[in-house]
């Protein structure tokens, strides 16, 4: 199932992401895009440990299975800004939280708010095990559709930064997961780390694999994870994550001064729509 870049949601779209939780918009990003993000990825690739560079986290613990994640990574250069309010993407995303609140649009408030966004470089070995799900009924992440309306907590866009096949580590999904009430009998307990790094035995799991440059926007509701990479080589994609302007920051990471100063006032209100609360009595 496929959609188009640049298009507003289609009926056709509104049906299948209602039904299973996620899309593949191909070629959300031209060729040059992908190759100005693997330029960042290439400079930080053999990153181990947990430091700052230019206001982008690195983070890669070694006795981990996750690989390379850049936190923050909407500050690492003009790409990635422009990743913030993308036209493959943006007006789906809005469309599915469900930001079109006139009171928010008038003033206190943006479209949409991006409370995580990162890049992720995992290599032979490396997976993130199926997590999330309906059942888990977590209001943040949530998959709701009332009255005509989508309003998803979160909306995810992971765009493939290299070509993700088989064998590569691609993102598993269960597609419909994200309105089921029950656990997955063939599921294990979340703790399970390395448990549930594979499609084979978890029955209605699926891979979507992706060329370069293809985005998968999917309810952070649905049941999801990668499949653990038995090639060699590397996966490279990103992730930015949309939810309602009134959300907060998932992690203790904010936007720095810097960023804020230089992005147009549509992409600011987008990864700050907060503004310093009036103070009771002054
Ligand atoms: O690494 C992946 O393919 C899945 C990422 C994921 O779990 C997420 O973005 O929530």
């Amino acid at each position: 199932m496929e959609t188009v870049p640049g298009a507003a949601c289609t009926e056709l779209e509104r049906y299948l992401f209602d039904l299973q939780g996620y899309l593949v918009i191909p070629n959300a990003l031209s060729p040059a895009e992908v190759a100005a993000c693997n330029v960042t990825l290439d400079q930080h690739q053999d990153f181990v440990g947990d430091g700052w560079h230019d206001n982008v986290r690195l983070y890669n613990d070694a006795s981990r299975q996750e690989g390379l994640v850049l936190q923050q990574v909407y500050e690492a250069g003009l790409v990635w800004e422009s990743l913030i309010d993308h036209p493959s993407w943006f007006a789906k995303a809005v469309h599915f939280i469900g930001s079109d609140d006139p009171e928010n649009f008038d003033g206190h408030h943006g479209p949409a708010f991006i409370d995580e966004c990162f890049a992720s470089v995992r290599g032979p070995g490396q997976a993130l095990r199926l997590h999330s799900g309906g059942h888990v009924g977590t209001i943040r992440t949530q998959y709701r559709f009332h009255a005509g309306k989508f309003h998803c907590g979160q909306v995810n866009v992971l765009i493939a930064l290299n070509d993700i096949g088989p064998g590569d580590g691609a993102t598993m999904v269960i597609p419909g997961s994200h309105k089921s009430n029950l656990r997955h009998p063939q599921t294990v307990p979340v703790d399970k780390r390395d448990a549930q790094t594979s499609v084979d035995g978890i029955a209605g799991a699926v891979e979507v694999h992706l060329k370069a440059g293809d985005a998968l926007m999917f309810v952070d509701a649905i049941m999801h994870g990668s499949a653990r990479r038995t090639n060699p080589g590397q996966r490279r994609m990103t992730v930015y994550r949309y939810g309602p302007s009134w959300g907060y920051f998932r992690h203790d990471m904010i936007p720095s001064a810097a960023l804020l100063a230089r992005l147009t006032p549509e992409r600011r209100r987008i990864v700050m729509p907060h503004k310093a609360p009036l103070a009771a009595n002054g």
